[in-house]
């Protein structure tokens, strides 16, 4: 979209950036250039790397579709309790709806192992110093599960609210799970992956007096950078507002058949 016009736009800042280190010819000018260009390469090689995602998850997404599968990319800050939710799902979704599981972390596979313990198959990715899931990522590892036994596939992204914003992983829908000890202010602070979530969770509502959440002000900052989003407000330890959950699940899983 637009890629070919943004590149030479780009290309032609930098040219601009070398004739002005040519007309200047001091060293702190020369270094100021060489910055501008590392940071205008990036530029390039980002776009290149996000249209290969794109391409990626575009691929993944028509697999998921043909297999009627549901899709969830689950996205939040470490800890606000993303394991703890899939884990409640799957286990009490079972006999209801078919789950599987791919799970995302810098470094260990404690998260597919306690999903594991739900009986629904789960797959981990560890992903080093990567600080976030991409749509190749996800084929290889779903690669491993048997898609046609499954109505609703989960994915847990890597825990941050920034990097995963802007990566398509081929989901039907984009979950963002805020918890009531993070602050009321963090649609705000997040807004790109506020913005793009088709569904806000509002986890640890059984700690919500305890911390002294302003509920109001949550909600309202969440309906002004996402006002299409479905909002749950749960707690995955007590299973309080669960039920709204998975009936919501189920709506949208029989969507797919
Ligand atoms: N009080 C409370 N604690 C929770 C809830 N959900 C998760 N936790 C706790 O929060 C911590 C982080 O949860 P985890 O599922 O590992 O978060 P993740 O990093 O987002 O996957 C764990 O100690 C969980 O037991 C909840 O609804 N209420
Ligand atoms: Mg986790």
């Amino acid at each position: 979209m637009g890629g070919g016009s943004q590149k030479s736009e780009i290309r032609s800042q930098k040219s601009e950036a070398r004739s002005q280190i040519a007309d200047v010819g001091n060293p702190i000018a020369q270094t100021i250039g060489q910055r501008a260009e590392a940071e205008q390469r990036k530029i390039i090689i980002n776009q290149g790397v996000l249209s290969k995602n794109d391409a990626l998850a575009q691929g993944n997404r028509s697999l998921f579709r043909s297999k009627h599968l549901l899709t969830l990319n689950i996205v939040s800050s470490p800890g606000s309790g993303k394991t703890a939710f899939i884990e409640r799902t799957l286990t009490d979704i079972k006999g209801r709806l078919r789950g599987g599981v791919v799970v995302g972390d810098l470094a260990t596979d404690n998260d597919a192992r306690r999903i594991a313990r739900s009986g629904a198959p789960a797959i981990q990715i560890t992903t080093g110093d990567t600080c976030h899931l991409d749509a190749e990522m996800v084929a290889l590892a779903t690669a491993k599960l048997d898609l046609d036994a499954l109505d609703v596939l989960i994915i847990e992204n890597v825990g941050n609210l920034v990097c995963p914003s802007s990566y398509d992983l081929g989901e039907d829908l984009r979950v963002v799970m805020l918890a009531v000890t993070e602050g009321e202010d963090k649609p705000l602070k997040y807004p790109t992956m506020f913005k793009t979530a088709d569904v806000v969770i509002v986890n640890k509502v059984d700690i919500a007096e305890a911390v002294g959440f302003d509920r109001e002000t949550a909600l309202s900052n969440i309906h002004r950078m996402t006002p299409q989003a479905v909002v749950f407000e749960v707690s995955a330890r007590t299973g309080q507002g669960m039920e709204g959950w998975y009936n919501f699940l189920e709506q949208r899983a029989a969507g797919r058949k």
